[in-house]
Order: C-alpha cells, then structure tokens, then sequence
C-alpha cells in the first residue's frame, strides 16, 4: 500500500518537472528559419511549414477568442502604394488582429520600398531592403527595438492575451547574432533569445524566424531587435553596421492570459497535498 502511493507521488513530481520545463525553458520551443535571397521563394517553403505549425486558418479580423488558428499582419494595407507613419504605441491592429506594438523610439512606418518617408531616412535603402509580401515592409523609427504585447481580437485590448509561437520576415540581415527575437512570458521571465539567420545576398535579402512552443508554452511579449542600429546610416556590415528591416509577422490565435494553468494548479495542490501526507507518514514511521 505505501509502495503505490509513494509511486503516485513520484509521478505526480516528474509531472510538474516536465510542466516547468517547458513553462520557462527553451527546450520546449521548435525553430523554422531560414536564411534566403531577395526573392520571396527563397523562403517560402519554411514560413508555409511555419503557418502550418502554427495552425489553420488564418482568423484574418475575426473576433476572437477562438480555438485555433493564427493571425497575420503583412503590412501592406490592403494593396497600399504609400507609407504609414505611426506613433508608439501602435494599435492599428490591435482590435482586428490582437497585437500592439511600441518601441523606445518614436515610432513606426509601414512603407512601400519607393515611398519618400523611407527614401527621406537614408537614399540607399530603396535597394538596401526588400519585401517578402508587396508592397510594404515595417521598420521601427529611432530605434530597432520593438516590443509587440497581445490581446483577444475585437476587445480593443481589454483582454490581455498570450500566444504559443510568433514568427516574423526580416530583410537584409547582414550579421549574424544582431537580429533576434526575445520570447518573454507572462511574469515577464525571459523564455529565450533567438537569432534571425543571416540572408543570402548581400541587399534585400529576406530571412525568416518563427518558434512555437509544443507543450503549451505561452508568450506575452515578443521583443524584436532588428541590426545594429535605427535607421539613418548606410547599410555597412563590414564596418559592424546593418541595417534591418522587417515584413510580414505570424503568431497563434491569442488565448485569455490567465495567471496560471487550471491543470497546474490542480497539479500543485495535488501535489503539496501528497507531499504533506509523506511528511506525515514519515513522523509517524
Ligand atoms: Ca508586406
Ligand atoms: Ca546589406
Ligand atoms: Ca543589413
């Protein structure tokens, strides 16, 4: 009879090991990236297996919250030919898609490769950057930081949510390591730094990084450090300068951000309650 129990309490132990595991670690996460060149098609493939991964179909501007599925944002508003400019934060798509963006710069620019307001930063960059959907890529300005936080669609961010994986397009990553994407949870514990692989050619290129947690690992803020600097210097990677804008973002459909798992919890009380029963048997031994 103590035999079971103690096996029931061993059990209950390496099941709470494997949920924390995969709460706070990496080991949880699965990686698609892909370093192409300026064509679309170079990466292709990896981003379509990440969109699978992540979960059919695209929600589009469904409310939420809804079971499955992901959302995506390709920036180029609806066949747009001009640039967007921004303030931080950005919420444009925070009601119809569940995301919003800040940066500890001034702003945002969502803008096609010819458009005054990206040709105005720096001349070069219209053949520095490409796109990966046309017509427009997204840059963050004054800075290359930036920060995108969730919320179930159609709340108006009144519903704080998280997602299980997010995946981006990036264009001319010339150094490798510069460019990554911080995963960070609900506590805002740092899930793990990972690196954006550099491109192919040595303008316009397109990369692509997505993760996605495969045990229910849940991300409440997405960190993106795009190059070595904001906008505004020639793209120079021999001398440490790179320059790196993005395009089209993916992530899981958002879910409710609850504090913590209903089966977590169980499991918790579950266990404390086990573990007060062997301490009682062992005083009584
Ligand atoms: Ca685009
Ligand atoms: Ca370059
Ligand atoms: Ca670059």
């Amino acid at each position: 009879m103590r035999g079971t129990r103690f096996a029931v309490l061993l059990a209950a132990s390496a099941a709470v090991v494997v949920l924390a595991t995969a709460q706070t670690g990496r080991a949880g996460f699965v990686v698609y990236s892909a370093g192409g060149d300026n064509t679309p098609a170079s990466i292709q493939g990896t981003v379509d297996a990440f969109r699978a991964a992540l979960g059919n179909p695209n929600n589009g501007n469904a409310p939420g919250p809804l079971g499955s599925g992901r959302r995506e944002i390709n920036w180029d508003g609806g066949g747009s030919t001009t640039a967007s400019p921004a303030g931080t934060p950005f919420n444009g798509f925070r009601n119809i898609r569940g995301a919003s963006f800040t940066t500890p710069g001034t702003g945002f620019l969502q803008t096609p490769l010819d458009a005054p307001e990206l040709l105005g930063i720096n001349p070069t960059y219209g053949t520095t950057f490409s796109f990966f959907s046309p017509v427009r890529i997204f840059v963050p300005l004054g800075s290359n930081v930036t920060d995108a936080r969730f919320s179930i669609p159609g709340t108006n961010g009144a519903v704080p949510a998280v997602v299980g994986g997010f995946g981006a397009v990036f264009t001319d990553v010339d150094l490798a390591g510069a460019t990554t994407i911080e995963l960070f949870g609900l506590g805002g514990t740092s899930l793990g730094v990972f690196n954006v692989p550099t491109g192919r050619t040595a303008d316009g290129s397109l990369s692509f990084l997505g993760i996605v947690g495969d045990a229910g690992e849940r991300i409440a803020r997405v960190r993106i450090t795009t190059g070595t600097t904001a906008l505004g210097p020639n793209d120079n990677p021999g001398q440490g300068v790179d320059v790196v804008g993005m395009d089209d973002f993916f992530f899981r459909e958002p879910a409710v951000a609850t504090p913590e798992p209903a089966s977590l919890v169980m499991l918790g009380t579950g266990l404390a309650g086990l573990a007060g029963w062997a301490r009682r048997r062992r005083a009584v031994a």
